[in-house]
């Protein structure tokens, strides 16, 4: 039997187990890539680990996130951040340059390689056959340092794509068609993998907008073969040698298959307040749109504001709607520029950001109150954009530049018919992407060899080994689909604290009760209760740290998003899944009681725990976990875990276990 595209980087890359799905592997990491809001942690982790050198083929420090530098502390951590990357040998993308997935595709992706980052649109290269996936910033240091990445060997899904797009349908409809059919959750412990001949049809930037946006659906990551569309994308970046021509056996195996015409997309939007809210747009047009913004790492590309700009040509955008493009990079914001796209778009009365990501977590651009705003990101979890109530929908620039023509949610179909002189836009790739690279610093033009930090930046909290006897009360229950930006939002207000755990745990969970931080510190421990797929959204680490620092134990929730869990685990909280009656019949404010040893337990391979609750009625709870992640788990986390082996072994100690 044939192998899948997946399969093949992973035998590749197997440093320990067997290509098993549900089985635990190890895999070499070939490159990493960190931001500025995860970034810190990463490398005072690394430093923590008395690790002193990079040690995969390649390793970018972004700085994307908060690029308007509003605080001190922001302009603290960028600096940091530039002193960690010239100090340990990591490339480093001055703020401005833009997000971090953009610049990494045009930049660094290869066909073939993995890649690990402290981000969860990580997978976004996957459009080039590259396998990379996103984690917390401890793996991501550990990986950096050499270590291997553990991870539980996904299904492999066919997506077999059929067919052509349409005229105004694009790539983003069809990552949302994928939502509509299988959810936030739909993604879970799966990997897709794109084939068919559908694929030839779509450039290297519309594969990425898929990659990208399948972290929405909870995948581990997602990944199309390579062509001469890839070969042409690199040779137009100016790295024709990094191509190799990789994809399945005809006869590879799959997990599972899902079809997808692409003949049959029509233009999409996910409704507030989840990205998986799918409707065709015709279903919601007439509600005025009071903002419109195009950008982030699924659709701020040039790719695909030239879409826009061609529709906004000569023609101005209605007097009751804003619009904002951010560009997803400062090449695209170049080409933009020299083309005289920059011009057209400002004359429609269009207003340009830096690249950033910015308005994607609520820094800038803040909807109004009982506003409605459209746009081409990944994410419209309640909340996210700034304000609590927001309303915003997600789109495909196309569908977002007719909404600010309009000023009403329109089909762009209907919208040209209406004013009849429109043409579907459409996009061609530049002769050459020829953006400068003033803005990214290879290590070895690095302008500094030692550590920089500010009075804010503080050390990585440890906790200590994990207790023989777990009890404490159900500090809150939540309900399904808990995102990280509930657990720790990433408005500025908040974000500045991210390299300052104490500071930052005070915000702990205050989205869904904003006295839970201050009752946590109170109790003598305590849990979380949550429904199915807590924890999905960003692979902050912190939405496990500051729990962890506010005297956390552990979360039992329905099921678990997969890099929270990781998180969970490398911080030391015992994550339990629960069934949905027991689930129904916890209150918050019940009292939680592991009757077993929890530390012999959990070193010994229990799966099943029983929890007393109230001393009145007992449940079953399960750990799902592997040898690895129990002795993690154990020893209060992995950095304790690992501190603790390289003293004992009084040497370096990359490795994770
Ligand atoms: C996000 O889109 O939620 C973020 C902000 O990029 C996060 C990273 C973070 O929390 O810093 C992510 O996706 O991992
Ligand atoms: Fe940035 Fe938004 Fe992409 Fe996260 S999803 S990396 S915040 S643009």
């Amino acid at each position: 039997m044939g192998q899948t595209l997946t399969e093949k980087i992973l035998e590749d890359h197997l440093v320990e187990g067997e290509l098993e799905t549900g089985e635990e592997i190890g895999i070499e990491i070939d490159q990493v890539l960190t931001q500025d809001t995860t970034g810190t942690l990463v490398w005072l982790q690394f430093e923590a680990l008395d690790l002193d050198e990079v040690q995969t083929e390649i390793a970018a420090q972004y700085c994307d996130h908060q690029t308007y530098q509003f605080d001190f502390k922001n302009t603290d951590d960028h600096r940091f951040l530039r002193s960690a990357a010239g100090t340990f040998g990591a490339h480093f993308s001055r703020p401005g340059n833009g997000i971090c997935h953009n610049v990494h595709k045009e930049n660094f992706a290869a066909p073939g390689k993995t890649m690990l980052g402290s981000d969860s649109h990580t997978p976004t290269p996957g459009g080039l056959g590259e396998l990379a996936i996103g984690a917390g910033g401890l793996d991501v240091a550990v990986a950096m340092g050499g270590g291997p990445y553990y991870i539980e060997m996904p299904e492999v899904v066919n997506v077999r794509l059929e067919g052509e797009l349409p005229e105004w349908s694009t790539a983003k409809d069809v990552i949302l068609e994928m939502l509509r059919r299988l959810s936030v959750k739909g993604g879970v412990g799966k990997i897709f993998e794109y084939t068919g001949p559908g694929v030839d049809t779509l450039s290297v930037p519309e594969r990425t907008t898929i990659t990208n946006m399948g972290t929405e659906l909870g995948a581990t990551t997602s990944i199309f073969p390579t062509d001469e569309k890839t070969e042409e994308y690199l040779a137009k970046q100016g790295r024709s040698e990094e191509f190799v021509d990789i994809g399945p056996d005809e006869d590879a195996d799959y997990d599972d298959e899902i079809v997808v015409d692409l003949s049959e997309i029509e233009p999409l939007v996910a409704k507030p307040s989840m990205p998986d809210n799918v409707v065709p747009v015709r279903e919601v047009a007439g509600e005025s749109v009071d903002q419109v913004m195009i950008g982030s790492c699924t659709n701020g590309g040039y790719e695909d504001i030239l879409p826009a700009a061609k529709m906004l040509k000569g023609r101005e955008i209605d007097k009751k709607t804003e619009m904002i493009v951010a560009p997803g990079s400062k090449q695209a914001s170049e080409i933009l520029a020299r083309e005289g796209w920059t011009a057209e778009l400002m004359a429609a009365g269009v207003n340009f950001s830096e690249a950033t990501c910015g308005a994607c977590i609520g820094i800038g651009h803040v909807p109004a109150s009982d506003s409605v705003s459209v746009r081409t990101f990944n994410r419209n979890f309640e909340g996210r954009s700034g304000i609590e109530d927001d309303s915003v929908f997600l789109s495909s620039p196309e569908v977002a530049a007719a909404a600010a023509l309009k000023g009403e949610l329109v089909d762009p179909r209907d919208l040209a018919d209406e004013l009849g002189d429109m043409d579907a836009p459409g996009f061609e790739l530049p002769d050459q992407y020829d953006g400068s690279k003033a803005d990214l610093i290879a290590p070895d033009e690095a302008v500094d060899d030692d550590l920089v930090k500010g009075p804010n930046i503080g050390d990585v909290p440890l906790k200590d080994p994990l207790d023989a006897h777990l009890e404490g009360e159900a500090l809150l229950k939540m309900e399904d689909n808990i995102t990280t930006d509930h657990i720790i939002p990433a408005t500025q207000d908040i974000l500045m604290y991210r390299s300052n755990v104490p500071k930052l745990s005070e915000f702990t969970l205050s989205r869904v009760d904003d006295t839970f931080a201050e009752r946590a510190l109170e109790s003598d421990g305590g849990f979380l209760v949550a429904g199915e797929n807590y924890g999905q959204g960003s692979s902050r680490e912190h939405a496990a740290l500051c729990p962890m620092y506010l005297g956390i134990q552990g979360v039992l929730a329905q099921s678990f998003a997969r890099i929270h869990k990781a998180n969970l685990f490398n911080f030391g909280l015992i994550p339990l899944t629960i069934d949905e009656s027991d689930y129904a019949n916890i209150e918050q404010g019940d009292d939680i009681e592991i009757v077993d040893d929890v530390a012999e337990a959990v070193q010994s391979g229990q799966e099943e725990f029983t929890v007393r609750v109230n001393d009145d009625w007992e449940l079953t709870a399960e750990l799902d976990a592997s040898e690895r992640e129990r002795r993690i788990l154990a020893a209060g986390g992995k950095l304790p875990l690992t501190k603790r082996q390289h003293e004992d072994e009084g040497g370096a100690a990359p490795a994770d276990d």
